[in-house]
């Protein structure tokens, strides 16, 4: 009777454990991401929408997660939207020292990075400060102007904690 009772407690404990996400975030692993696919901004209102709804430009740290968001955003690609979707990479403080917004990490020092070949190329005179994730360079990583209107990729930490209930 009471390993019965301890199985259950721990089955509805095992089953409540499941972190989980907002309504319309997609789960993978211990994040949320929501893709921003009506809704075209600047990198920098891109940045502002992100956290005025409790997330972050996405930033893309190992293969797995940038293999994930390939998938994800090659799954939602629709006609109408922008070739490029934002993330949270910039390099407007120094040019060619690209860091992640949310963190201050330098992307450039990351173990993993995934620039399209060629990219950064710093395309144009004003130069490309912003990072996104081109349709065309299959969301390989690519620099961009940060003031072109693109949709935008959100992400943020899945909720933790267990609730026990019923
Ligand atoms: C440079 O990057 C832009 C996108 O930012 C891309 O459209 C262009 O083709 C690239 N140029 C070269 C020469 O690779
Ligand atoms: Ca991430
Ligand atoms: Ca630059
Ligand atoms: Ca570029």
């Amino acid at each position: 009777m009471e390993l019965i009772a301890t199985l259950t407690i721990l089955g509805l404990f095992v089953v409540n454990a499941v972190c989980d996400c907002p309504n319309g975030y997609m789960r993978h692993d211990d994040s949320c991401y929501k893709l921003y696919a009506s809704t075209k901004a600047s990198w920098a209102e891109a940045f502002m929408y992100c956290q005025v709804f409790g997330s972050d430009l996405a930033i893309i740290e190992t293969a797995r997660e940038q293999n994930f968001v390939e998938g994800f955003l090659r799954r939602e690609f629709k006609s109408g939207m922008s070739d490029g979707v934002w993330i949270g990479g910039t390099d407007s403080l120094v040019e060619g020292e690209w860091q992640w917004v949310k963190t201050g990490v330098s992307i450039n020092q990351q173990e993993f990075t995934h620039w399209w070949p060629g990219e950064p190329n710093s395309s144009g005179n004003l130069g490309e400060d912003c990072m996104d994730l081109l349709h065309h360079e299959n969301y390989n990583w690519n620099d961009e102007r940060c003031d072109r209107q693109a949709n935008f990729l959100c992400e943020k930490l899945a909720a933790t904690g267990q609730q026990i209930i019923g």
